[in-house]
């Protein structure tokens, strides 16, 4: 087998990456080890920047999302009993979108499938060779039989737990990692989210967030410890602590639990994110704390970099660009990094809090909402910093 760009994983970073190489007339064949049904049903990130909703309806994958997705023009911190708005329009003239990871994923892969690029799923033992000459190669099984697929790029878009970052040689990444001593309870419930828009409440418990799918569909988040096993939290202690941290500012309605889980927080880069003709996108480079709802954005970010730099090679036959690419992409991952940081240090507890840190939280909390300087700074980049 043989294609320009091989991609490993078809999660947003990779099947991204195949539609804008196709939109620039570049081939490319995915491979996933899931399965289509898995990927499309696993419950992730849920909010996109607002030039991330711009490029899905530029690039001819925003029309469900147009009649589906719910349109947000700010959020609501609370504290102290209070909720606060900030008005994302107001302050920089943008907003952002809720739209479930996984639609976003069904939606790329029934254009790329309409669009005949191939993507094969539920392939094992994937493994990279030569990256570091012009003839790089994947190797995978495919129902029993061993394949090679040969290519002039490799997109490594395989996520946290992928293969491609372990396969650049010691020595030449350097990790920058930060654990938090929590994690996130997230539930998806049948029931109508307390506010039309986000609630980010600050408590002395403990964080909660309140967002949603639709208006029919509560996706929350309870702050819990890192180590606490998801059987210590039956249905009605996590309805119960929802309640008392959502402070009073709104009602809480339940509903059916359609699923539950507990993630950990850790901020994670590596730099460089490339060696020789393997280029690392998305997770497979980095990880953050989901307070910022960086993650699936910052994804994007990069496989638009990458595309913008493979079709200039292709197209003048320098790999400048290319060249640049760790470069480009490091610049928005450490600012999404500190922003994802400086949210998840003012909404937390921390174990180890004194009285003065939650003092101080609390005025950091109250500036933001009371500052129209502060309160830009937030909107600008959550809404999303700009791309070019
Ligand atoms: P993905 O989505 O993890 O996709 C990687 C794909 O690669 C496949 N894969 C392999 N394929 C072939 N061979 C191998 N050896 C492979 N190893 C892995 C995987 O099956 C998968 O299909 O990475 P990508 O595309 O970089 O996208 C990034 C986003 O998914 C991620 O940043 C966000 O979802 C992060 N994230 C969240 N972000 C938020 O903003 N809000 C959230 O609520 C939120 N929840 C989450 C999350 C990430 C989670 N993970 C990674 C554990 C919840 C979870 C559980
Ligand atoms: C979500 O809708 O799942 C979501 C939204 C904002 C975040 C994290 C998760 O900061």
């Amino acid at each position: 087998m043989r294609t320009q760009v091989g991609i490993v994983g078809a999660g947003p970073a990779g099947l991204m990456l195949a539609l804008l190489l196709r939109r620039a007339g570049i081939e490319s064949v995915i491979l996933e080890n899931r399965s289509r049904e898995y990927i499309e049903q696993r419950i992730r990130a849920g909010l996109l920047e607002q030039w991330v909703t711009d490029l899905l309806i530029e690039t001819g994958v925003g029309e469900r999302m147009k009649r589906e997705a719910m349109f947000h023009g700010g959020i609501h911190l609370a504290f102290a009993g209070e909720a606060h708005h900030l008005d994302f329009r107001a302050l920089v003239q943008k907003g952002v979108t809720i739209y479930g990871q996984q639609e976003v994923v069904k939606d790329l892969v029934a254009r790329l499938a309409a669009d005949g690029v191939p993507i094969h799923f539920e392939v094992d033992d994937v493994s990279v060779h030569d990256i570091e000459t012009t003839r790089p190669k994947i190797r995978f099984r495919e129902k029993g039989e061993l394949r090679e697929l040969d290519c002039d790029f490799i997109g490594g878009c395989d996520g946290f737990h992928g293969i491609c970052r372990p396969s650049i040689p010691a020595g030449v990444l350097t990790a920058f990692e930060r654990e938090y001593p929590f994690g996130w309870l997230g539930i998806l419930a049948e029931s109508p989210p307390p506010d039309d828009e986000l609630i980010y409440s600050y408590h002395d418990r403990g964080f909660a967030l309140f967002t949603m799918r639709s208006p029919v569909l509560a996706r929350l988040y309870l702050q819990v410890g890192h180590d606490e096993d998801i059987d210590e939290w039956p249905d009605d202690r996590i309805w119960e602590e929802l309640a008392v941290r959502l402070g009073g500012v709104r009602k809480l309605q339940q509903g059916r639990m359609l699923q539950k889980g507990i993630t950990p927080m850790r901020s994670f880069v590596i730099e460089p994110m490339q060696h020789g003709r393997l280029f690392l996108a998305g997770d497979s480079a980095h990880i953050v704390p989901p307070t910022g709802a960086k993650g699936m954005n910052l994804a994007i970010a990069d496989v638009l970099v990458l595309s913008r730099a493979i079709a200039g090679f292709y197209k003048t036959g320098r790999g400048d660009a290319l060249d640049r690419y760790s470069r480009t992409c490091l610049d928005r991952v450490w600012k999404a990094q500190r922003f994802s940081w400086w949210m998840t240090q003012m909404l937390h507890l921390f174990p180890d809090a004194s009285p003065f840190d939650q003092r101080r939280q609390l005025a950091e909390l109250a500036y933001v909402c009371g500052s129209v300087a502060a309160a830009t700074t937030l909107a600008e980049n959550y809404a999303g910093l700009p791309m070019d």
